[in-house]
């Protein structure tokens, strides 16, 4: 190893300082990281820059606590693993901010270059692995390219389709010195080209011309910073909306636009329907029947043509933001579709009066539906939901309506239980004066429990509500409907977990009945500290899912 300290050569700075400096003039406030020596020099780097560390237990929660500080702030989320096993285990977080377009940046240690391939402690190339999981994965190769690539990969996460981006650095080139760059490095990010107009003026003209028009608008519009321009294209054509992923929230429960509860109907009857920042997944059948009507003609906007399978009448690619100004302008004066919008507004209201027997229930065991409507009522207009789970998750992605985009998050269409502990924490530190509530399943919340060690050390006061039903309950219900059995579906009864957490140094209570749950909320907040309100709940609520996971 060679180590060159900053006496010997006076104008440089170490490649960690000079990282970290690119780290600070791009913005970040946050590390995200778990100590290991082949990180040192972003970690001295990260504290001489005011860039404030937050260490966590377990390198899956870092980089999610990054994904969760993105995912909140549209920032770029910055985590520092060590080489080998710290890479491997920040795997899965880099696989879920893909899946969820999530720009951050994730710097690895890496073993020396000067012995590569001879067998250093935890030697791993790990750019040939995370590859398939980045937008960009590279290896520092000097100090002098320390700034400008680290200033390079937040500008990569953040342009076009955001997403992750992976750098390793050798520990020889780590403690490797270079002189300070005299100017700040462009961190504009590429949005894209404009939109066509005559794409515009097509597109607006189908919107005239359609029956019974219906947009489903996701993620992109979120990471576009487009929810302005998404709202004024609905109101001025009357255009009915439903959201999934990050678009939650881009209306307020209660416009006279907004159909969470009837999108079965808007999009599985419509005759036009805009596919505005969303892929076509498994959460809309693939943009295939019965979720999507087969004769619809379908308008689609995004940033790229990302999981765009079914043939549209009109494309239009690029800067989401600049297009929907565009085609809210082109679509102006489009008039009211009365019996369309009566029918879904008929629909809405009758989904939300079915529920009221789910979130009225006085059972104890205390049924999912009615703690998640005990915990909502709780909560203020602004609170941040971090959803970690199964069926108590899917419960809660019905029942829980916010009234601004950002408010709501959980792990998107990679589904990996465990991220909800990093997630809530960066909520906290981004946003310290609100509410940060962790609605969390008892099987996703052993994933990363010992979390809450992090956030007692470093006074993050996040209070998670447990929906602990014993089972897994996710795999049980489906198990026991399509197979007549359940094998490796159980989890131990009433389990401890607010004492876990208590012991920790954070608060804990167990609650059995719903008229505990508010009281029990009040004194988790008031306590100020981390908080587990472990809340037995009836395995056998099974969640009404009509379609199956795959
Ligand atoms: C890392 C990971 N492992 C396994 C799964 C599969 N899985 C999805 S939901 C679920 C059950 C979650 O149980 P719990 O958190 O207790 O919530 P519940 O369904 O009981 O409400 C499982 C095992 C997953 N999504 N992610
Ligand atoms: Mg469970």
């Amino acid at each position: 190893m060679r180590v060159r300290s900053g006496q010997l050569v006076d104008d440089s700075v170490n490649t960690g300082g000079l990282i970290a400096l690119a780290l600070k003039r791009a913005g970040t406030r946050h590390l995200f990281t778990l100590n290991g020596g082949h990180i040192w020099p972003i970690l001295t780097g990260a504290a001489e820059h005011g860039i404030r560390i937050i260490d966590v237990r377990h390198e899956q929660s870092a980089a999610f606590a990054a994904e969760g500080w993105a995912k909140v702030t549209r920032e770029c989320g910055v985590a520092a693993v060590t080489a080998g096993p710290g890479v491997t285990n920040a795997m899965s977080a880099l696989a879920q901010a893909q899946a969820g377009d999530s720009p951050i940046f994730v710097i690895g240690g890496r073993a020396p270059e000067a012995r590569w391939g001879m067998g250093s402690l935890q030697e791993m190339d790990h750019v040939a692995v995370v590859k398939s999981l980045t937008k960009k994965a590279l290896t520092l190769a000097s100090p002098e390219e320390a700034y400008g690539l680290a200033a390079e990969c937040m500008r990569t996460a953040l342009s076009r389709r955001t997403g992750p981006v992976f750098m390793d650095v050798p520990i020889d080139a780590f403690f490797g010195a270079a002189d300070v760059p005299e100017a700040t490095e462009h961190l504009t990010p590429d949005l894209g080209p404009a939109p066509d107009p005559d794409a515009i003026t097509l597109a607006a003209r189908l919107i005239r011309e359609a029956e019974r028009p219906a947009v489903i608008a996701g993620g992109s519009v979120w990471w576009s910073h487009a929810e302005t321009e998404l709202t004024r294209l609905v109101d001025a054509a009357h255009l009915p909306l439903c959201v999934n992923g990050m678009a939650r929230g881009m209306l307020p429960r209660g416009h006279p636009l907004f159909f969470p509860r009837a999108r079965g109907l808007a999009l599985g009857e419509a005759d036009l329907i805009l596919v505005i920042g969303v892929p076509l997944d498994f959460r809309l059948n693939f943009g295939q029947p019965p979720v999507f009507a087969e004769g619809a003609k379908l308008v689609v906007m995004d940033v790229d043509d990302h999981r765009k399978h079914r043939r549209s009448e009109v494309a239009i690619y690029g800067d989401l933001k600049a297009a929907l100004a565009a085609l809210a302008g082109a679509a102006a004066g489009t008039p009211e579709r009365v019996s369309w919008l009566d029918k879904l507004r008929q629909s809405e209201a009758a989904s939300r009066r079915r529920d009221q027997a789910m979130t009225q229930s006085d059972s104890s065991p205390v049924h999912p539906a009615r703690l998640i409507a005990e915990v909502e009522r709780f909560s203020d207009p602004d609170a941040i939901f971090v959803g970690d789970g199964g069926d108590f998750v899917s419960f809660a992605g019905r029942l829980v309506e916010r009234s601004q985009p950002g408010l709501w998050l959980d792990p998107g269409p990679y589904g990996c239980l465990g991220s909800g502990p990093a997630y809530a924490m960066a909520a906290k530190l981004a946003h310290p004066d609100r509410q940060v509530i962790l609605l969390s399943g008892d099987g996703a919340f052993g994933f990363s429990a010992m979390e809450f060690d992090t956030m007692v050390r470093h006074r993050i006061p996040v209070v998670c509500v447990i929906g602990n039903n014993g089972i897994w309950a996710l795999e049980k219900h489906p198990m026991m409907s399509m197979l007549g059995l359940s094998i490796a579906a159980d989890l131990g009864p009433r389990t401890r977990y607010d004492k876990l957490v208590e012991s920790l140094g954070g608060y804990g209570e167990l609650v059995d009945r719903p008229e505990q749950i508010g009281p029990a909320l009040g004194r988790a907040f008031r306590s100020g500290l981390p908080a587990c309100i472990n809340t037995i709940c009836d395995p056998d609520a099974e969640y009404p899912r009509s379609s199956v996971l795959m």
